[in-house]
């Protein structure tokens, strides 16, 4: 193509691009005379953990009336149905936008088909679905969990050799989270991964739902059968509320001393006060956070494709590594480093601000 009428296609593809974008900046203004508003339909899989109200919390302050956008929030409750129900109820009232936190990873292609045929775009926020059409949704933001769990994990080994315990003597449990959910899928892979990589025995993997109860029934199911246990990986911070509370109840200790009896515990999120006071106490021994703000990051993309720019289709983000001790600094995942935040007073009360709990 001659060069000047590539420079004329790019000065009108810019030109469309202001246009887009002033038509937003418009709306918002027009907004101030309440004639405007960006609709976003957005359903929650549920309320069951810490990290869950805190991603509520960020998304309804997110997708607020002053910032330009009429907000329908949808808890689905733990169930898929619900969240069908949500959707095509989301299609009816003709949303701008539909936001999905999915509670299982399969068994969304139909809906979302009909959400492509009513042309709304779907963005997936934390979790992921299981489609061999990727044109089913817009674009996916949320964190890496078998990166996560690899990290974690990777902190266990350094920690355990620095300690000179074998890898033989490793017998871990892993008490996942909701099967078929994202974060549950990496995460369990991470330890199985460990396992396998560094020598270690796990005995053993049961869904504890992310919940604290169920997380402490099945830590009283596991001390019985293992009595030789000296890990626990936990794939929330409310399960490894219920394991603490479970193990000290057999009289047994949480600590990272596994040497002198000490049962360690790994697990994710780090969005309160309580599960960071633990890693300070050292009766978890290591948190991998898992980010839950994600309410920027979706009206972020919601803004770009406003003005017609093409988000990423899947958006990660960078998490940090949470323990108490100092024996290690750094990690190494997949040829890569991550560094080790240690957890202290200071760091937990600004964590915790960040959150509002
Ligand atoms: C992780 C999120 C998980 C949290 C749990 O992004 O999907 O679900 O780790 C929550 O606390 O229940």
């Amino acid at each position: 193509m001659k060069k000047w009428l590539a420079c004329i296609l790019v000065a009108g593809l810019i030109c469309l691009g202001l246009l887009a974008c002033e038509k937003k900046e418009n709306s918002i203004q027009q907004e101030d005379q309440g004639e405007q508003l960006i609709t976003v339909g957005f359903s929650q899989l549920g309320a069951e953990s810490d990290w869950r109200s805190a991603n509520t919390k960020s998304m309804k302050e997110a997708f607020s009336k002053e910032n330009g956008y009429n907000l329908i929030f949808e808890d689905g409750q733990q169930k898929q149905s619900n969240q069908i129900m949500a959707i095509r109820t989301f299609i009816q009232q003709e949303v701008d936008y539909i936001v999905l936190a999915p509670v299982t990873e399969t068994g969304w292609d139909t809906v979302l088909q009909e959400a492509k045929e009513a042309g709304i775009p779907v963005i997936l926020v934390d979790r992921m679905v299981d489609t061999d059409n990727e044109d089913l949704f817009t674009c996916f933001v949320g964190s890496d969990f078998e990166l996560e769990g690899k990290k974690a994990t990777a902190w266990l080994k350094a920690y355990l050799e620095k300690k000179g315990i074998a890898p033989e003597e490793v017998n871990v449990v892993n008490i996942q989270g909701n099967l078929g959910a994202t974060a549950q899928i990496g995460r369990s892979e991470g330890i199985r991964y460990a396992a396998a990589e560094y020598g270690w025995n796990l005995l053993d993997q049961k869904p504890g739902d992310f919940t604290q109860a169920k997380g402490k029934e099945v830590m009283e199911y596991f001390l019985k059968r293992y009595p030789e246990l000296n890990v626990v990986y936990c794939e929330n911070d409310n399960e490894s509320f219920g394991a603490i509370e479970a193990i000290e109840e057999a009289g047994k200790k949480v600590g990272t001393d596994i040497q002198n009896g000490d049962i360690m515990v790994l697990s994710f999120d780090g969005v309160n006060g309580e599960a960071l006071q633990y890693v300070i106490d050292q009766k978890i021994a290591c948190i991998g956070e898992c980010n839950p703000l994600h309410g920027p990051r979706v009206s972020d993309i919601i803004q770009s494709l406003e003005c017609g720019i093409k988000p990423p289709k899947l958006s990660f983000v960078s998490e940090e590594i949470y323990v108490h001790d100092q024996t290690v600094k750094s990690v190494s995942v997949d040829g890569k480093e991550y560094s080790v935040t240690t957890m202290t007073e200071e760091v937990a009360n600004k964590k915790a601000e960040q959150f509002g709990n």
